[in-house]
């Protein structure tokens, strides 16, 4: 019946008694993973009952705030919008808003920080019973042989080596996790992206790396322990092997999901061709446009789903 349940045979399960004595006193104690915000999730999964049916996740505060202010807009409801709250004031954990049926939460930048929102948000909509959720992670990203502004939809997320995997090291053992993602979902998202003209999208895999820099094969960080032809050459190895751009969250992400039965997507707008440089240069209202494409796309792809178009 809950859909959210976590299927994993390694997820921390607590038992039913346990669960509504936590939700009764929204005592982080009980929980075994132990996190300072989880009180005040808990303590408002009620509101979240039977309504949240989208989750929408990227890095930065202000741009998730922007994208539920927008949806709030492309939805119809009451008011501006203007005067959403975050839920999660005061956490300084990630933000989180919430526009009709849907979530919109900052994730930061790399694994480990989307892994602890989402081991919270997870954990947030079990206890809060929402059933048959859709989550998104809509972002930034570096393109490879794709112009930049194109908005990639990723069928399958892989590690620095190309391979579909997530490597997480539990216990001291490294366990290995397939990083599919839903790929009716990504169609469906292809289709709509017919409905929001001006910009190239396609469907493409996507690399996740820890780092920025050399872990991306730039030249410009800190340290760079390679050259220019090497970089290249590995840049186009991965282009051949299907990678039409490069971003820090994606593998866990869809691990997580997977694992836990949400259907999830990702998509993502190049902010540059990596292929032609290491730099973002564009001016920053081209970057601020760029960045409101997946937001627009979503946008279409919820009021689709909800019949309004
Ligand atoms: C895209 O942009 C950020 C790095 O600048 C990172 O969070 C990502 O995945
Ligand atoms: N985000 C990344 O991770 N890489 C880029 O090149 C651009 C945005």
């Amino acid at each position: 019946l809950l859909a959210l349940r976590p299927r994993c045979s390694d997820a921390p399960r607590l038992p039913v008694r346990r669960q509504r004595s936590l939700l009764a006193s929204g005592a982080a104690a009980h929980c075994r993973v132990r996190t300072d915000s989880m009180p005040v999730l808990v303590r408002n999964a009620h509101k979240f009952t039977f309504y949240t049916q989208f989750v929408c996740v990227g890095g930065s505060p202000n741009r998730m705030k922007a994208f539920a202010q927008f949806m709030h807009k492309e939805l119809g409801l009451e008011g501006s919008g203007e005067d959403v709250a975050d839920i999660c004031a005061g956490t300084d954990r990630y933000a989180m808003y919430r526009t009709g049926p849907v979530l919109s939460i900052s994730h930061g930048m790399g694994i480990p920080s989307i892994s602890i929102m989402l081991h919270e948000l997870i954990k947030l909509l079990h206890h809060a019973k929402c059933r048959d959720v859709t989550i998104i992670r809509i972002g930034t990203s570096g393109g490879l042989g794709i112009k930049a502004g194109s908005v990639v939809i990723t069928d399958t997320a892989v590690d620095a080596s190309f391979q579909p995997r997530f490597e997480q090291v539990v216990l001291g053992d490294v366990v290995v996790r397939s990083t599919d993602l839903d790929r009716e979902l990504a169609e469906e998202l292809l289709a709509c992206s017919k409905e929001v003209p001006n910009f190239p999208t396609l469907i493409g895999h996507t690399m996740c790396t820890y780092d920025f820099y050399e872990g991306q094969g730039r030249l410009d960080g800190a340290l760079c322990s390679f050259s220019s032809e090497k970089k290249l050459e590995y840049l186009k190895r991965a282009h051949k092997a299907g990678v039409r751009n490069i971003e820090m969250e994606s593998t866990a992400f869809a691990a997580m999901c997977r694992l836990c039965g949400l259907r999830a997507a990702v998509v993502c707008v190049a902010l540059l061709d990596r292929l032609e440089g290491d730099q973002i240069r564009a001016p920053r209202e081209v970057l601020r446009e760029y960045q409101q494409r997946p937001q627009r796309l979503i946008a279409a792809f919820i009021r689709r789903r909800l019949g309004l178009c």
